[in-house]
């Protein structure tokens, strides 16, 4: 008998420990087999609903092709199923998983893949050694869960993943992840070309670069576009979002960060631990995040590395429309709009009529503007309206300011993003919408037409009435 509860707690102390990942290999039984559901980034294949274990069929081809990592700027990547990052893996705790590379007889290169969810002499490596218009087969079981880096492990291995080969496998545990509304898979990624960021036409990979670490690119899901504009992902307010987080790197450690919203949770470094209320969370090269966020409120939640001169210099952001109704409370936009006098030591409110007919004349409008333009302008397109290349396009003797009024001032009172040509250089940022007063807008762009070499165009408060406010962007209000 005592024998007996003595045994009995050591087992179920014995669950304590491993019950959470229990790592063994006796407990799954496989039955039947299934091919796997792969998926392009940004999509992620459905949550598994079986509850048993399988024989899983993967078949992952390796392609090289030649893809825009820029608008304008084309790269020869090397792909797993033809996009960077690579398909979009998901097994489940326990299975059993037969792995099929082929690599594309159009391929100039061998290529293998290194999985990290694999346990065995390198993660898949040697065993998926495969020759241009070869398949190679191995075959592992998933022991642990978590969400895992795979990526190509042939030398120069460097270069490889430079090119743009890894991607993500996602081991659910055996009861599954919670239910979430939306998933996205988002991996980024840090490239080397010989021209510098922005330089047109087709850029060979520079190994000099990659050594020094000195990328002139950074990039989620492989393109500054890639998830920007048309691409970008959506969610609505009430849902809660899941995104599948991963770096293939190849150097830079990535300070994952959601600008507009605070992750609720986050699986560190994919693994099992839960953490709560995170702002920023790390990423290694060859490493993954699981981070999940409720959205509250509409607004373009804008995805970024932090170390943020990636972000507006060479490319790392990501844009999440989030429509659906305001909830005031979580968040007002602007509510006032002061002049703050610090030598009168009084803070003055400009009421609106007081701003019109102090406005009236031109140079009243100009000298209001400046003003707005050094307070809300100034910080990107700088003081003296030349921006800065490759990230915030001038505004003196702008051709796209000074061919058109209407866009101009929806810029300014709606926000842009996109792709956009100022003085022949391509731009892909994204400028928020600023929440400034009908009158603020219509000053400050008759201060930016009346300088620099610009049209003289005067812009009144009923010009910006004219052009239509877009409700989907919510920059501010
Ligand atoms: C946070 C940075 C930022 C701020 C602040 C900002 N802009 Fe912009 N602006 C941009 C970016 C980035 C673009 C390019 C957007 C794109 O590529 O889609 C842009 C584009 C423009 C354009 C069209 C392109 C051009 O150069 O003619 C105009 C006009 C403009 N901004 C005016 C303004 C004015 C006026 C203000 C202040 C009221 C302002 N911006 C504040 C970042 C900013
Ligand atoms: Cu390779």
């Amino acid at each position: 008998m005592y024998k007996w509860v003595v045994g009995t707690a050591i087992l179920a102390l014995l669950a304590g420990c491993f019950g959470d990942n229990s790592n063994s290999v006796m407990s799954s039984e496989i039955k039947g087999q299934e091919d796997a559901v792969l998926t392009a980034p940004p999509n992620v294949p459905p949550p598994i609903s079986r509850k048993h274990n399988t024989k899983l069929i993967v078949k992952l081809d390796v392609i090289e092709k030649k893809m825009n990592i820029s608008e304008g700027v084309e790269y020869t990547f090397w792909t797993f199923g033809g996009t960077v990052p690579g398909s979009f893996i998901r097994i489940k705790e326990g299975d059993q998983v037969e792995f099929h590379l082929r690599n594309h007889p159009t391929s100039k290169m061998p290529h293998n893949i290194d999985l990290h969810a694999v346990t065995g002499q390198g993660g898949g490596a040697g065993a998926s050694f495969t020759l241009p218009g070869h398949e190679s087969v191995f075959s592992f079981k998933a022991l642990n869960a978590g969400l895992y880096v795979y990526h190509c492990a042939t030398a120069p291995v460097g270069m490889h993943i430079a090119n743009g080969m890894y991607g993500l496998i996602l081991v659910e545990p055996k009861n599954g992840l919670p239910k979430v509304d939306r998933e996205y898979y988002v991996m980024q990624g840090d490239f080397y070309t010989k021209g510098k960021f922005g330089i047109q036409g087709y850029q060979p990979f520079d190994m000099e670069k990659a050594i020094d670490e000195k990328p002139t690119y950074v990039v989620f899901n492989g393109s500054t576009m890639s998830l920007t504009g048309d691409n970008a992902l959506k969610a609505k307010v009430g849902e809660t979002v899941r995104l599948f987080v991963g770096n293939g790197g190849p150097n830079l450690v990535s300070s994952f960060h959601v600008i507009g919203e605070i992750f609720d949770n986050v699986y560190r470094e994919g693994g099992s631990q839960l953490d709560h209320n995170i702002q920023t969370t790390l990423v290694p090269a060859g490493g993954a995040a699981i981070v999940e966020y409720k959205v509250e409120v509409p607004s373009n939640l804008i995805l970024v590395d932090h170390s943020i001169f990636r972000t507006f210099n060479k490319g790392s952001l990501g844009l999440m429309k989030v429509e659906g109704a305001e909830n005031k409370e979580v968040y007002s936009g602007k509510t006032a709009d002061n002049v703050y006098l610090p030598e009168g030591g009084a803070i003055q409110k400009i009421n609106e009529s007081e701003q019109i007919s102090k406005a009236l004349n031109v140079e009243d409008q100009i000298k209001l503007g400046k003003n707005v333009f050094v307070k809300n302008c100034a910080a990107c397109h700088q003081l003296d309206g030349k921006g800065v290349k490759g990230a915030f396009p001038p505004l003196a003797a702008s051709d796209w300011l000074n061919q058109d009024q209407k866009r101009a001032i929806s810029a300014v009172k709606n926000g842009l993003s996109g792709n956009l040509k100022v003085n022949g250089e391509v731009y892909n940022g994204v400028m928020p919408a600023l929440g400034l007063s009908r009158e603020d807008i219509a000053n400050v762009l008759t201060y930016v037409y009346s300088e620099w070499g610009n049209s003289k165009k005067v812009i009144k408060p009923s010009d910006v009435d004219a052009v239509p406010a877009k409700a989907s962007d919510n920059g501010g209000h």
